[in-house]
């Protein structure tokens, strides 16, 4: 028998845990995701769990419960003059090309880059109303989500996944507030309604765009599988402005994360940006010289990135002039400035590692 760590994993598999690595609990369960096939493995410990006891059975508290589990709470609705902003968001698998170029190819370098690159990914897509039909085809990240301060979001969910393949799935947004119904977030015995989603079920969420609201937010599943799912792809962002605030002139969402073989199924690790690597397939963004630019990056892997954009430079939070900020796991940072600078500009990961595995891309700057 090998040693056993603390995790209770053989302590050879322990100190596997390296790059790409995950190790999961999963219902009280725990997975390590460690090469191409083991999502598998978490997958099969996220659709053993049982709908949870709190949401089957409220009357029935489960043992340890609290009486703040019993507690009730009413919708929100928007604030006067506020409205009811209303969104149809439904998760399905989908098959995602991270490297969708073809002959595949880094545009940074002129190089090619080695296939293969399409995995089953996991994404919200935007809805009409009803569920009816997709607003467009499956994307990384999903939909962003506009309020107001004063306004409601009331994000109608549906879980699309199989019944055979599926498992339950939330949304948990960041920033804007919400009770515990709202929270989108699996709990074991202490689940509430938004927590536990299973496939082909439906929930509404109600978030209020409160004063301290304001800002852009990521959202993300946070059900049992939360970190398996999360890195499929299952993220977006909330992006909450003051009453009649007049947007950027040019605004981007970036997320910063990386796709490793454990959870693509994939021989090899690429470092993305929406979901793609490498520049020419990753977002090219486009601004022209005079032009209020607001690009929002989020780290959304287990990472810090430091953002770059090569001839820019802007204020942060404390009012000093940076080129290279760090962001963190599920933070968010805003690069905001008068465009001055026309020509092709590269923005990447600054962290090496990251922007050599595929985390940069393109920024077009018209006179
Ligand atoms: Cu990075």
């Amino acid at each position: 028998m090998p040693p056993e760590s603390e995790t209770g994993l053989p302590r050879r598999s322990f100190f596997a845990v390296g790059a790409g690595a995950l190790l999961c609990s999963i219902g009280g369960e725990q997975v390590l995701l460690s090469k191409p096939g083991d999502a598998a493995k978490a997958d099969a410990a996220a659709r053993r769990i049982a709908a949870p006891r709190a949401r089957a059975a409220a009357t029935k508290p489960p043992p340890g419960a609290d009486p703040v589990d019993q507690l009730k709470f009413p919708t929100p609705q928007p604030q006067p003059g506020g409205v009811r902003r209303e969104f149809w968001i439904q998760a399905r698998d989908a098959l995602w090309d991270i490297v969708p170029t073809r002959p595949r190819r880094d545009q940074w370098h002129g190089r090619a880059v080695a296939g293969p690159s399409v995995y089953r990914a996991f994404v919200y897509q935007q809805m009409t109303v009803g569920f009816a039909a997709p607003l467009g085809p499956p994307r990384i990240p999903g939909p962003t989500l506009y309020a107001e301060v004063g306004d409601t979001l009331v994000v109608h969910f549906r879980n699309g996944l199989s019944e055979r393949t599926g498992q339950a799935l939330t949304m948990h947004p960041h920033g804007v507030k919400y009770n515990p119904d709202y929270d989108g977030v699996y709990l074991g015995d202490f689940t509430r309604a938004g927590g536990f989603i299973a496939p082909g079920d439906e929930f509404t969420y109600t978030w209020e765009a409160t004063p301290d609201a304001v800002g852009v937010w990521p959202y993300h599943d946070h059900g049992p599988n939360h970190t398996l799912n999360t890195f499929r792809g299952l993220f977006g962002a909330v992006i909450v402005r003051e009453k009649g605030a007049k947007a950027p002139d040019m605004e981007a969402v970036l997320f910063f994360h990386s796709l490793a073989p454990p959870v693509t199924g994939l021989e090899r690790q690429f470092q993305c940006i929406n979901g793609r690597a490498f520049a020419g397939n990753t977002p090219t963004l486009r601004a022209k010289a005079g032009q209020d630019v607001a690009i929002h990056v989020m780290g959304m892997d287990s990472n810090f990135h430091d953002f770059h954009i090569h001839g820019h430079r802007w204020k942060d939070p404390n009012g000093t002039f940076v080129d290279t900020p760090a962001v963190g796991p599920n933070e968010t940072l805003t690069a905001r400035f008068v465009e001055d600078n026309p020509g092709r500009w590269l923005y990447h990961c600054h962290v090496f590692t990251h922007q050599d595995g595929g985390m940069a891309g393109w920024y077009l700057v018209e006179p």
